[in-house]
């Protein structure tokens, strides 16, 4: 372990986590949400989306822009489609409600929308992506944030860091899950290096000028790219249709016009499907028996390394004992729920 990190237990944490939020004003459901999330990130080992992310959240709360007490409103809106109005609370009590009825109507209908609307989001999304492949099915998450990223062969930023997170569920095992940035960082990551003031890898970001940087302050000042060039410029476009307009919510850009200079988690809409393989296949057939084993040993066997396989790692790691976090994030935590 580096000299800049400590450890804390899984308790300890969520105490920590939950009795800064309450102080930062969240109701006890939205404390106990952000705070499992943030928990459960860090024991994966994904620190952009740890225990760091509460300072964002209670920054969030303190600039008045989330409703801390938000009940998510559910709309059985069709067949296969299912709406969770946030009322400006945070994705996750949101994500919470919806699922029942995603899960009953994928399994119903062989695939099925969750579409959630106005909700403040700051998390990685692969708790979602594993909560649906628990119940046997195969889910694509996707979700806007704010304009910080040029398109390929642009200067201005325009779209989001748009995540995209798809999972496989493998009866006895893990599922196969990817969650990634369409940029090429993520801006937690970026942040976290302002924070420690290192620099960024070569090939992430522009200065307000158009020229390559790995000074993270000057990317803020300029702008982030897309992973994989045109590639994922491409992804980055379909994202912004499909988790804003298509389900009638924002792109980053409206949503950092709606931030208006707060500088606070991004406010918009998450888009989640979730398919059936026994309604493809028919019958109770299991996703196994298609020939994925067969690929995802394949890839393995080749050499390669599945996604997911570092935070599955880093999940078993970290379950008896205490996680590892960073010393100066986990200070600023301490020091909000001692104010
Ligand atoms: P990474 O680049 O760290 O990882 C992306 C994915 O690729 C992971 O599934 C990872 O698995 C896998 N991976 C990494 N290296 C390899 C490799 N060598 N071989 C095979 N697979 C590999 O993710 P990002 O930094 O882009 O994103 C981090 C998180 O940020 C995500 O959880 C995402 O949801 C979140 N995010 C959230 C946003 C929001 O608006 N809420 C916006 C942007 C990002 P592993 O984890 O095992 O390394
Ligand atoms: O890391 O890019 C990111 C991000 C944006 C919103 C939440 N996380």
């Amino acid at each position: 372990m580096s000299d800049d990190q400590t450890t804390i237990s899984r308790a300890a944490a969520t105490a920590l986590g939950e009795e800064v939020m309450r102080l930062a004003g969240f109701a006890p459901d939205h404390a106990r949400a952000i705070t499992a999330s943030v928990v459960r990130a860090q024991g994966d080992e994904c620190h952009s989306h740890g225990l760091y992310r509460l300072l964002s959240c209670a920054e969030l709360a303190e600039k008045g822009k989330v409703d801390p007490e938000a009940t998510p409103l559910i709309d059985d809106r069709a067949p296969a489609i299912v709406k969770v109005d946030a009322c400006r609370g945070v994705s996750l009590t949101a994500f919470a409600a919806g699922l029942p009825l995603l899960v009953e109507k994928a399994k119903t209908a062989g695939l099925a929308a969750l579409a959630i609307n106005n909700c403040y989001h700051f998390s990685a999304l692969w708790p979602e992506i594993e909560a649906i492949t628990d119940q046997g099915l195969v889910a694509l998450a996707m979700t806007v944030s704010h304009a910080w990223v040029a398109p390929a062969g642009g200067a201005e930023p325009v779209f989001g860091t748009n995540p995209l997170a798809f999972g496989w569920p493998r009866p006895g095992k893990n599922p196969f899950v990817f969650d990634f940035a369409t940029s090429a960082i993520a801006r937690g990551d970026l942040e976290l290096h302002r924070r420690s003031d290192t620099p960024l890898p070569e090939g992430v970001a522009v200065d307000a000028a158009g020229n390559p940087t790995t000074d993270p302050l000057e990317a803020v000042n300029g702008a982030m790219l897309t992973f994989g060039g045109h590639k994922g410029s491409a992804l980055s476009t379909m994202i912004e249709l499909l988790a804003g307009p298509l389900i009638g919510d924002m792109t980053s850009a409206q949503s950092l016009a709606h931030d208006d200079g707060a500088g606070v988690i991004p406010m918009h809409g998450e888009l989640i499907l979730a398919l059936d393989p026994a309604s493809f296949l028919g019958g109770a057939i299991s996703a196994d028996t298609s020939g994925a084993e067969a690929l995802l040993t394949a890839i393995t066997r080749s050499g390669a390394r599945l996604p997911s396989s570092r935070r599955y790692a880093a999940r078993r790691r970290n379950a008896d004992r205490d996680m590892p976090v960073r010393r100066a994030v986990l200070a600023d935590i301490e020091a909000l729920a001692e104010r």
